[in-house]
């Protein structure tokens, strides 16, 4: 039992370091694992598995003053980076200490339905106060993440309002990459709380363009729906706001040098909202999305992400001084989303200005160059709300149908091989981060223009637009289509493919 002990040691020492704000940063070149793992042959002659998570409702301190309770990985939030070798086999001991059945998901990862983490295509659950192992090879490589895959439906308590969410990297075979240092940055508010209507960021994606027919389709059932004296749907807000489960202020600075450059792996943690980064003074060159690098680097002067959505981008480090990189949100980041870049040298407060206003549009990231391949099928989904129909909550429909648990029919049929073009039509003025399970997607069409070469497993349909994406069924077995904003996701907007 040696190497299991050693194992959770270095697990409880990497959950400190994350736990006291300083950032798991690593030189590339090193290529140490985060948690060192043990052999794999040792894991699987002698029972060991190569990582253990814990399942359990802890304190996590996100500021001197504000000491919260809630489920974590490992007593820590986030839950601990995971550093896997792509294609090197991992086995993964999943302890659950709470009273409810839970489910870890490996988001973005080419997986079996056995070892995905979601009920819906037949993963079995962690039971309350049991174990699971899974043992799966990790693929394809970039950043991925992990975490719940719970329904919490009206229990701000459970699923992705807690904090199991944690990092994913695997090792590619060969890293190109031209960086000094890479720093995780997971981006995730707390205490969360309903509220009537909400005021989400709406006109950042470009291009704006809306389509008619949808926008007189949304306005038109929520007027009638306004019209009987409903009020609006719930909507949840948040308490508190965190970089690395940190508010703005509080935990270590990134302490940086002039002329380095920092390879900034972006994660939206968050169960329901859309989040902004900004650095003044500097720019992002975004690499990859969704942990897939794209055709070229491009320049950005900020970062738009949509719940469970990726960036990794460099910054050079070529503007000393003492900086708050934080959401543009002026009331978020005041209420703690943002960290302090402090730059060698350098003293004083750390000073915020605001980036002149950027929008955000997938098709910069793509080459279109090259022309897209003809899918073998075009698949057609309109998504619809209804307002407030489910106990004061929204109801979200695909083509009509809202996803109920009890009756699990794969909505959608696709075969072995073929190339897919989902044609996703918004019919809500809600922006919704698809995530389609267990493949990549590459983006086809946003908001009327073609795209090509930018490879994602979330993407942000803005209200009355439509996206297209094409995807390549190439992973057999029962596979989850769904927002992931929790609160739509949690009140029927799902759907399951299945392979013929
Ligand atoms: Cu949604």
């Amino acid at each position: 039992m040696l190497s299991s002990r050693v194992s959770r040691r270095n697990l409880v020492r990497a959950a400190g370091t994350l736990a006291g704000g300083s950032l798991l940063t690593q030189t590339f070149g090193c290529k140490q694992p985060a948690i060192p793992s043990p052999k794999e042959s040792a894991s699987q002659t002698d029972g060991l598995a190569d990582y253990t998570l814990t399942i359990a409702a802890k304190p996590v301190e996100l500021a001197s003053d504000r000491i919260i309770s809630t489920t974590t990985y490992n007593g820590q939030f986030p839950g601990p980076l995971l550093r896997f070798q792509e294609g090197k086999r991992v086995t993964i001991d999943i302890h659950n200490e709470t009273d409810t059945p839970e489910q870890l998901h490996w988001h973005g990862q080419f997986v079996s339905t056995e070892v995905d983490g979601s009920a819906e295509e037949g993963t079995p659950f962690i039971p309350p106060h049991g174990s699971r192992r899974v043992t799966f090879v990790p693929r394809p490589s970039g950043y991925r993440f992990y975490h719940t895959h719970v329904r919490a439906g009206a229990n701000l308590g459970m699923g992705q309002y807690t904090g199991l969410v944690g990092p994913v990297y695997i090792e590619p075979r060969v890293n190109p990459g031209n960086y000094d240092r890479e720093v995780f940055l997971t981006l995730k508010e707390f205490e969360p709380t309903l509220s009537r209507g909400g005021d989400m960021a709406m006109d950042f994606l470009s291009p704006p363009t809306t389509v008619k027919d949808l926008k007189d389709t949304g306005e038109a059932a929520m007027n009638a729906s306004l019209a009987k004296g409903t009020p609006h749907g719930f909507e949840v807000g948040y308490g508190s706001f965190t970089i690395n489960g940190r508010m703005l202020g509080n935990g270590d600075p990134i302490r940086v040098k002039q002329g380095e450059r920092v390879l900034f792996h972006v994660l939206n943690g968050s169960a329901t909202e859309i989040r902004s980064l900004a650095l003044p003074g500097h720019t992002f060159t975004v690499v990859a999305m969704d942990g897939n690098p794209i055709p070229k680097p491009v320049n950005v002067p900020g970062l738009w992400l949509g719940t469970a959505e990726r960036v990794s981008a460099i910054v050079e480090m070529n503007h000393p001084g003492i900086w708050t990189m934080g959401d543009t949100s002026n009331d978020d980041r005041q209420h703690g989303m943002g960290i302090v870049v402090e730059y060698a040298g350098q003293k004083g407060k750390p000073q915020w200005v605001a980036p002149a206003p950027f929008h955000w549009d997938y098709a910069q990231f793509g080459n279109m160059e090259v022309p897209v391949p003809e899918p073998d099928e075009v698949i057609e989904m309109t998504f619809t709300k209804q307002n407030a129909a489910d106990i004061g909550f929204n109801r979200w429909a695909i083509n009509g149908v809202a996803f109920a648990e009890d009756q699990m029919h794969p909505m959608f049929r696709v075969k072995q091989g073929k190339r897919y073009r989902l044609r996703m039509r918004n019919a809500s003025d809600d922006i919704h981060p698809i995530h389609l399970h267990r493949h990549s997607f590459e983006l086809t069409r946003v908001g009327g223009r073609p795209t090509r070469g930018v490879i994602k497993d979330v993407v942000m349909v803005g209200g009355y637009q439509a996206v297209e994406v094409d995807f390549v069924a190439d992973n057999p077995g029962l596979t989850l289509f769904h927002c992931h904003q929790q609160l739509h996701m949690d009140f029927g907007f799902m759907a399951l493919f299945e392979y013929v």
